[in-house]
């Protein structure tokens, strides 16, 4: 690459499906998951194994955020000390507790919304910008939500096919190494699949909670041409990682951050699902010698929000 001004200059030329479900579309490539999408999903399921791939929100040992992100808190507001207290009983004398929660809908296992991320001045489907003032007014999470995702899902487990426990900060994916782990797998990805990339890098904020915030820079898929080529003509409805970013935080070819937000999500309409957690669904495919599945998820249902906690499911 040779020293690109901006993005946009880098960005000139990347395929971009604006218009093409409709200039009021919301939801972009997931446009692809349709009813025969759904059966080829289903028909990928052998032994009715379940896996679950959601972090869960608000761990009192602390949640993963994007630097500058607050950590999940909940808070009890009814508990039995409550009635110790003298809190009026219901007629009957039943006790409840009730209690709510404070979080980032950007931090936890969670969807993007469409509009989440721009460049230029313009969103998802060519809106402009000023549509994310106040709250998501076009492309906000709850179109996704509303839909729902279910395909065949397919897991690339970056992370195995390197051969370490957790792939080190900083490390980029190309095509070739998509592809080559596939083939390694003995998985060919098929048009419209579900994609997941596991990486484990979580493992090392596990393991170190300060320290993994040092020179922060997550691994993951860089730009390239033949890259977003590629989801471009396999139609990729939804990228699915175990990181916070789904892509490297800097492109070493380039310093820029979120380059495959803008060409990916923001271009193509491809859907970002963040910061899963792959643990059980790496033994079941393992176990299994399975990488293809049924994958269902739907985000919750939150008026105007950028983006949304989701518990999605992969049934082998
Ligand atoms: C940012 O908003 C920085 O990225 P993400 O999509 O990972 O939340």
């Amino acid at each position: 690459m040779t020293d690109p001004q901006d993005i946009a200059e880098l960005l000139a030329g990347s395929p971009q499906n604006w218009g093409r479900w409709g200039t009021d579309d919301e939801v972009g490539a997931l446009n692809h998951l349709d009813a025969a999408q759904v059966l080829r999903g289903v028909a990928a399921v052998r032994s009715g194994r379940v896996c679950t791939l959601q972090r869960l929100i608000g761990d009192p040992a602390g949640d993963p955020v994007w630097p500058g992100r607050k950590q999940a808190s909940r808070r009890m507001h009814l508990d039995e000390s409550t009635y110790e207290a003298g809190f009026p009983e219901m007629p009957g004398g039943a006790h409840s507790s009730d209690d709510s929660i404070r979080m980032s809908l950007q931090g936890s296992t969670q969807y993007d919304a469409l509009g989440h991320v721009w460049h230029d001045g313009r969103i998802w489907n060519d809106r402009p910008a000023s549509s994310t003032i106040g709250e998501m007014r076009f492309a906000g999470v709850d179109p996704i939500a509303r839909r729902g995702v279910v395909g065949r899902g397919v897991l690339l487990d970056l992370a195995g096919h390197l051969g370490v426990e957790a792939v080190p900060a900083g490390t980029a994916f190309g095509l070739e190494d998509l592809l080559a782990c596939a083939e390694a797998q003995g998985l060919t990805i098929e048009e419209h699949d579900v994609l997941l990339l596991r990486t484990n890098h979580l493992a090392l904020f596990e393991a170190d909670r300060e320290g993994f915030y040092d020179d922060f820079c997550e691994p993951g898929l860089v730009y390239s041409p033949e890259l977003v080529a590629w989801f471009a003509e396999r139609g990729v409805p939804n990228l699915v990682t175990d990181t916070i970013g789904n892509e490297i935080t800097v492109d070493p070819h380039t310093g820029f951050s979120l380059t495959l937000h803008n060409a990916l999500m923001r271009n193509l309409g491809v859907v970002f699902t963040e910061l899963c957690d792959f643990t059980d669904l790496v033994a079941a495919c393992r176990e299994l010698e399975q990488w293809d599945f049924l994958y269902a998820a739907a985000p919750l249902r939150v008026h105007g929000a950028t983006g949304a906690p989701v518990n999605p499911l992969a049934v082998l």
